[in-house]
């Protein structure tokens, strides 16, 4: 009874009690350290300090008045970037007190790799995890009039989330981001697992090892010149719950049989009442054209007879884009939820900018322009809303890699392209997190990409003016939110993050999924409108589920609570670039 007593008295005081909320992860020393005020009742702040570890106060300032923020009707920003010297602090303002925050060189060492924890966990094909074949029956051709009812050997590549779908769309750009990373990066990766992605060294970076898994299904789904698959399982993998080794899904010759393979068409898929919007080939001729480039570039010592094979299939698949402008967008099923993609000029200018770096023949070149210039600003920059996956990538790696190989104009050109876009997010930020971004589906991956975008952009230019914000993002991601949880599963592995994800893998073999980044929180109206979302338990964050968006930490709740693998990979670079010895 007192158990129950003391469980209610502090939900009560929970609920009125202000919050400093920090990055669980930890502040390079000389980054921008900003940690965030919230009450969610209207107060004031008049001062805030910081203690060392032994109790002493380094810092005690007046803080900075912000405007209110989803729940929080009051917040503060708490700078104390000042504080440079490596150790742990707390930060007391309000009557709250933090758990230790870290300053750190170190703070983000092995941050990347921990991501690939979940990507292994997330492979079909050899699966470390229950360490046998999962999905070993892919998969048969649907939605094609010459080869409809064949099979097509399609074993491999990495499960999409939480469900077992497999799209083009979503693992070229995870495994393009995957190889970037190490391009970039390799100090900040190890050795730690094989090709299997079992424990133990194979002398390969296991990013590189991931990026390979990817990229051998990658090949399987472009076979041939006239084949080019797009998607694998539709949305009757949601009938049952259950996990990869028995996923008992019928797609209409058997339970646990092949799943449906889609081809790209150029025209509106969906053998049930949905249709997509498919125009053309470019959206994922272009990434597998990009991915199939740099991997080229990347495997041309390593392993020569590999990265032939890659060049030429990018080559193909670039003209196969040209040929075919248009989108090639997610295949619903019984649902009307699915990728909506409708760009296709960004995957065509990464493609291009890829294949000038391999081959530096000009027309690539003046190809990849072309095509930035057709959409300088990924079109979710700035605005309120998005449909489902509509711009895609969450970023356009393109202009980057443009300024990596072009000139003079061209390099401030797209540098300014980017700057464009982080302007349109940053004018929405008039708030106490510095936030901008719209709170569609997936919010985790837009606040990766703009934090992505401003790095990329800061060391294009070595202009700053984002600096704040781009922290902030990175900061929200772990733990600088109105909930104070960190959305990767595990990092840090003393902080507040997901326990109850939605997951059967998570819940039914009771493991951690290490790693995994999660959707994300929402508009309350679009959690209020999506279907079959029912909370399991009790809402602990109840208190902090009041304003305009909304974050659950319950397995029922898809939509803020759900690991997304394209979401994983595309963090990767940042957390290299941040976890980067040699930087
Ligand atoms: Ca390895
Ligand atoms: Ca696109």
């Amino acid at each position: 009874m007192s158990a129950l007593f003391v469980l209610f008295f502090a939900q009560i005081t929970a609920s009125t009690a202000p919050v400093v909320r920090f990055n669980q992860l930890g502040y390079l020393p000389d980054a921008p350290k900003v940690a965030v005020f919230c009450s969610l009742e209207k107060t004031e702040l008049r001062e805030f300090t910081v203690t060392a570890e032994n109790g002493a106060i380094v810092l005690r300032r007046a803080p900075t008045a912000a405007n209110a923020f989803g729940p929080c009707a009051t917040t503060y920003r708490l700078d104390f970037s000042s504080i440079t010297k490596t150790g742990s602090y707390r930060i007391t303002a309000g009557g709250a007190t933090t758990a230790l925050v870290r300053v750190r060189d170190n703070a983000y060492a092995g941050a990347a790799d921990t991501l690939l924890y979940y990507m292994r966990e997330q492979r079909s094909g050899y699966n470390p995890l229950f360490k046998m074949v999962v999905h070993l029956h892919d998969g048969i051709v649907v939605d094609d009039a010459l080869r409809a009812g064949r099979f097509v050997p399609v074993t491999g590549g990495w499960a999409d989330a939480s469900d077992y779908l497999q799209y083009v769309m979503t693992s070229a750009n995870a495994t393009f981001v995957l190889l970037m990373s190490y391009r970039d990066h390799p100090a900040a990766f190890s050795d730690h697992f094989d090709a299997r992605g079992l424990p133990g060294k194979n002398g390969t970076a296991d990013i590189l090892d991931e990026a390979r898994h990817g990229l051998i299904w990658l090949l399987r789904m472009f076979p041939s010149d006239s084949e080019m698959y797009n998607q694998l399982g539709d949305d009757r993998d949601h009938t049952y719950w259950d996990t990869p080794p028995n996923d008992s899904a019928d797609y209409g010759w058997g339970k646990g049989k092949e799943r449906a393979l889609y081809p790209c068409t150029g025209k509106p898929q969906g053998l049930f009442k949905y249709k997509n919007r498919s125009s053309g080939f470019a959206s994922t001729a272009g990434k597998y054209a990009s991915t199939f480039a740099l991997a080229a570039k990347i495997y041309g010592q390593r392993d020569p007879s590999f990265a032939s094979r890659l060049r030429e299939r990018a080559v193909v698949a670039y003209a196969i884009g040209k040929a075919s402008p248009g989108v090639c967008q997610g295949a619903p099923g019984r649902a009307p939820y699915y990728y909506e993609e409708d760009n296709w000029v960004d995957d065509m200018e990464l493609a291009a900018a890829e294949l000038y770096a391999l081959t530096r023949e000009r027309r690539y070149l003046r190809d990849a322009l072309d095509y930035a210039s057709r959409e300088p600003v990924t079109p979710w920059m700035g605005a309120d809303t998005a449909r489902h996956y509509q711009w895609y990538p969450w970023h356009n790696n393109g202009h980057f890699e443009i300024w990596r190989v072009a000139n003079g104009n061209d390099r401030k050109l797209v540098a300014d392209y980017y700057r464009r876009g982080l302007e349109a997010v940053v004018k929405r930020a008039d708030n106490g997190f510095r936030i901008g971004i719209p709170f569609i589906w997936c919010s985790n991956n837009l606040m990766a990409s703009f934090a992505t975008q401003a790095h990329l952009y800061r060391r294009m230019t070595g202009d700053n003016r984002f600096r704040e914000y781009e922290q902030a993002a990175i900061d929200w991601l772990f733990g600088t939110n109105p909930w104070g949880v960190s959305m990767v599963i595990g990092l840090p592995h003393d902080g507040i993050f997901a326990r109850d994800p939605h997951s059967v893998v998570a819940k039914e073999m009771h493991v951690e999924l290490t790693g995994a980044l999660l959707d994300g929180p929402v508009y309350s109206s679009i959690y209020r409108n999506l279907l079959g979302i029912t909370l399991h338990d009790a809402d602990e964050y109840a208190s902090f589920n009041t304003g305009f968006i909304v974050y659950h930490d319950d397995v029922g709740d898809y939509s803020t609570n759900e690991p997304i693998m394209d979401g994983t990979a595309n963090l990767s670079y940042l957390l290299a670039a941040l976890g980067d010895r040699a930087r």
